[in-house]
């Protein structure tokens, strides 16, 4: 098959996702056309059937606000054409799904569109009265549409009264990249050998609750010897910063700002926190499971699909430090809990969430949507 694919291509889950299937379609023979307004962060080094299209809006003084949108459909109906895409498969419903209409509407009804809902275009755009309207009408008019969970199907069809069929097709994550890796070379760098290491991976973004994620830890290390990685960036970044100066840790808590490679990072530590208060999925809880590293996040959107309270790690109600924090120290402190909830999670991404089985579900949905006339 000839598949366009368009994703946003900057850190974060869905960019990844759109990414690595990419990559697995091309293993597979398949030809894969990236069309974004830059390379996709994951994309690395020269991959053979993958072809990369930039978008570029430029900027006239007639506009006030450079038309995206308009050069993205433009090229995605242009790439279509002389590579006789057969469909262009597009994470995100805004703005991807209605330039991808605009783009079929350009090249014909042969062009099939398949749009993939990641969480944030339904949870927090699909509130926005000026973009619903448009969100509901990009997802009827795609060909095909999966959701990344349950949970944010019963959303998309509660909030936006969606009728048609939304297929789930879970994240997966690629087991080449993510297992448990030795990390001795590096681990010393970041903490004692009798220190306990919990992580937290994010945007940073209000939803993620980053400060429950300093005060969990400020419980934990009251417990046990431990220490804080945060890898990411984002606007709640400062008040991370703040709340650990105020809470008297900021010895034992390290900003690793974005980093491109976590696979190590995550291998390196010995819990995940992920208490957000919307995942549709929550895809580094994911990754953790695949290096063998529990987690203890919020019972909140997608999350319960992934991390399987008391066998891959621990759920609470959002904002239930105190919980979350026991929940951390119970499983930190009790050796065979902890092998049992690392070995229960390394067997749950591998039967569940590996990218063959998911690109399979890709490839079989692609083939039935190219098929439709
Ligand atoms: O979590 C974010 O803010 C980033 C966002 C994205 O676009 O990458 O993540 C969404 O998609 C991921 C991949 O499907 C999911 O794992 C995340 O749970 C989802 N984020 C939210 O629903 C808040």
């Amino acid at each position: 098959m000839r598949i366009g694919i368009t994703c946003y291509p900057t850190h974060g889950g869905s960019g990844v996702i759109a990414t690595e299937l990419g990559k697995l379609m091309a293993e597979r023979g398949h030809q894969i056309h990236f069309i974004t307004y830059d390379m996709p962060f994951r994309l690395g080094r020269f991959h053979h059937n993958i072809h990369y299209h930039e978008v570029e809006a430029n900027q006239y003084a007639v506009f006030r606000y450079p038309p995206y949108d308009l050069a993205l459909a433009s090229r995605m109906a242009q790439v279509a054409k002389m590579h006789h895409l057969d469909l262009i498969h597009v994470h995100y419903a805004v703005p991807h799904a209605i330039c991808a209409y605009l783009a079929k509407q350009m090249v014909g009804d042969e062009l099939k569109v398949v749009t993939t809902l990641h969480g944030t275009d339904i949870t927090v755009l699909g509130e926005d009265s000026s973009l619903r309207d448009i969100i509901c009408f990009g997802i009827n008019q795609s060909d095909a549409v999966t959701s990344v969970s349950e949970d944010l199907i019963r959303q998309t069809e509660e909030m936006l009264c969606i009728r048609r069929p939304i297929h789930r097709i879970y994240n997966f994550v690629d087991q080449r990249v993510y297992y448990p890796r030795d990390v001795s070379d590096i681990r010393d760098q970041y903490a004692d050998p009798e220190e306990k290491i919990l992580l937290h991976i994010s945007n940073f973004r209000p939803v993620k609750r980053v400060q429950d994620v300093v005060r969990i830890f400020h419980k934990v290390q009251e417990q046990i010897p431990s220490r804080l990685l945060l890898v990411g960036e984002g606007p709640d970044w400062s008040l991370a910063v703040q709340l650990s100066e105020e809470l008297g840790i900021s010895e034992k808590v390290t900003f690793l700002g974005k980093q491109d490679e976590v696979a190590k990072l995550i291998s390196m530590a010995d819990l995940l926190l992920l208490p957000s208060a919307k995942e549709s999925f929550g895809l580094v809880a994911l990754e953790a499971m695949a290096c063998g590293v529990p987690t203890v996040a919020s019972n909140a959107g997608g999350l319960p699909e992934v991390v399987i309270h008391g066998k891959t790690g621990y759920l609470s109600e959002i904002g239930q430090v105190e919980e979350m924090a026991a929940n951390a120290v119970r499983l930190l402190t009790d050796e065979k809990l902890y092998r049992r909830f690392s070995e229960n999670g390394l067997q749950r991404a591998k039967d569940v969430f590996c990218g063959e089985r998911i690109a399979d579900q890709y490839e079989r949905l692609y083939q039935r949507v190219i098929e439709q006339s």
